[in-house]
């Protein structure tokens, strides 16, 4: 059985029938800029493009996402009917850390699209999206979760990234982590179309505890620094200034300082 069978097949076993096509390719150079150019096209809401590696893995801001055999590279089309749009990574930061605990695994979410085991990267999640005088015409969320990745494959990253084959007491299989992935994907898609304040509230009961803390957050306008007082109901980070008021990020960077203020970083 090819891959996107028992992928099909493991979404079965939860009860998921996908409603869309799902594209399992052996190296691409991003399976977002794939499912981009579907998009374009017009495909269906909840189409998906997998893939065993990706040549030119991307994160945010130009930054590269390292993509070994053994990851998970998975991107997904949504087309909201919905205001908070910016509550999507967050949702999807929600649904590693779920999926990694199934597998025995325990993971924090830092915001705005982290997923942290032990204060390692585990995955990490872009979301793209296109819209127009109507609203948003679409959402590409990628997600890469690393799986059966281990120290050596993960090269210059094994001081900073983690995958599951490191942290769980069995390795799970690909298919099996894309299977949670996008069935627990759907569900928190109903709660962010009904019920928006759910995904905050589950954001938060699994952030990095950082509430209060003083920190630094690097975004497109500048360094920023102030104690981290929340999340807001549409995803944005609220800062404490330390010259005084709230400060709403709306993308970001953020470091943890120590107490100090000393400007050394945490983590
Ligand atoms: C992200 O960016 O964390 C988003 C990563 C999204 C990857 C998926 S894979 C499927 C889809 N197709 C794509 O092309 N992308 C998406 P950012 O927050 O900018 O973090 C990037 C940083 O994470 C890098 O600068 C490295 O420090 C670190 N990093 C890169 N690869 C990693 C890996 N495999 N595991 C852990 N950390 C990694």
């Amino acid at each position: 059985m090819d891959r996107e069978a028992r992928l099909r097949q493991a979404l079965l076993a939860r009860g998921a029938a996908w409603p869309a096509p799902l594209e399992w390719r052996g190296a691409v150079g991003s399976t977002n800029d794939v499912l981009k150019a579907k998009a374009r096209r017009g495909t269906p809401e909840w189409t998906g493009v997998l893939a065993d590696t990706q040549t030119g893995g991307r994160g945010r801001e130009g930054r590269a996402w390292a993509s070994p055999p053994g990851g998970l590279y998975l991107s997904v089309i949504l087309r909201p009917r919905f205001e908070r749009v910016g509550l999507v990574p967050l949702a999807a930061g929600v649904v590693v850390a779920e999926v990694a605990g199934e597998f025995g695994v325990e993971a924090q979410v830092k915001w705005p699209n982290d997923v942290l085991v032990r204060g390692r990267k585990l995955a990490g999640v872009l979301t793209e999206s296109s819209s127009s005088s109507r609203g948003v015409d679409w959402v590409v969320v990628g997600i890469g979760v690393n799986v059966a990745v281990d120290q050596t494959s993960l090269g210059p990253l094994a001081e900073t990234a983690t995958s599951l084959h490191l942290e769980a007491d069995r390795t799970p299989a690909v298919e099996d982590v894309a299977a949670g992935v996008l069935a627990r994907l759907s569900v928190w898609y109903d709660a962010l179309e009904g019920r928006p304040s759910q995904v905050v509230d589950a954001w938060r009961a699994r952030a990095v505890p950082w509430w209060g803390r003083p920190v630094q957050v690097r975004t497109t306008h500048g360094v920023l620094r102030g104690t981290l007082r929340d999340v807001d109901e549409a995803g944005a980070l609220l800062v404490d200034r330390e010259e005084g008021g709230v400060q709403r990020v709306l993308s970001g960077e953020v470091t943890q300082l120590r107490p100090t203020g000393s400007g050394s970083r945490d983590t």
